[in-house]
């Protein structure tokens, strides 16, 4: 039985931490959100916010690599046609100057195929790492995660990626709705806002763990067996 530290309880609750029922999910590590010309830059955000987030993933995923973890990432996109991007998703990115599926200067934001829609070189997934295409904010809506995580016995999930109050903290809502027992590396992640990351962050921690638990990279790192 192992657990890695973590607040408000340490995880897993059960202690039943191994390769084969554990996978981290590496959401939407792309231009877009954390590259110079993606969506995020566009908006007008500080990109150091999200990119804090790169070096303690890369040193998370490099003892889970190696101890044979299930190791899956995420992208947030629309096909070509923009047949999968609601018409009010479209509209509120254009109020704002960054019109999905419009031109810029990583190509058509947020855009299956794009330059800007591609995980950054840092982050790049390593052969038979599955990729999770997804049209939303959340890693389970309208894609096959469950399926694939199911098929592979998969318990425990390590959530990192950004932003923090959007796109992980949906998918970890969502993983946890289906019994999933989550963990979110609080320095493995970053939003567009420090102070939106912050209350993340804590109402994770509501209700003796409402969506799960938080523990940080060097935690991990030094604790994972
Ligand atoms: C956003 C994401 N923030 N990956 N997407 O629109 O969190």
């Amino acid at each position: 039985m192992s657990t890695i530290s973590a607040d408000p309880y340490d995880w897993p609750y059960n202690g039943d931490l191994r390769p084969e029922n554990t996978a981290i999910i590496v959401i939407d590590m792309q231009t877009d959100f954390c590259g110079p010309g993606g969506y995020v830059d566009t908006m007008g955000y500080d990109l150091d916010l999200t990119r804090v987030a790169i070096e303690p993933i890369k040193s998370v995923l490099k003892p889970m690599r190696e101890k044979g973890y299930h190791v899956i990432h995420t992208r947030e996109g629309h096909r070509p046609d923009l047949s999968d991007l609601p018409p009010n998703k479209r509209w509120r990115s254009q109020q704002i100057g960054a019109g999905i599926g419009d031109p810029g200067p990583c190509g058509k934001i947020l855009v299956r195929g794009e330059p800007g829609w591609e995980i950054i070189d840092e982050l790049k997934p390593e052969p038979g790492e599955p990729i999770i295409d997804k049209p939303g904010k959340g890693s389970f809506c309208a894609t096959d995660l469950e399926l694939l995580l199911r098929t592979r016995g998969v318990e425990n999930i390590v959530l990192t990626g950004i932003t923090t109050d959007v796109c992980v903290h949906t998918t970890m809502r969502e993983a946890n709705d289906r019994g999933f027992e989550c963990l979110i590396l609080e320095d493995c992640c970053g939003a567009t806002d420090r102070g939106n990351h912050d209350a993340a962050i804590k109402m994770v921690k509501m209700q003796g763990g409402v969506f799960g638990t938080v523990s940080n990279s060097q935690t991990f790192v030094s604790q994972i067996p």
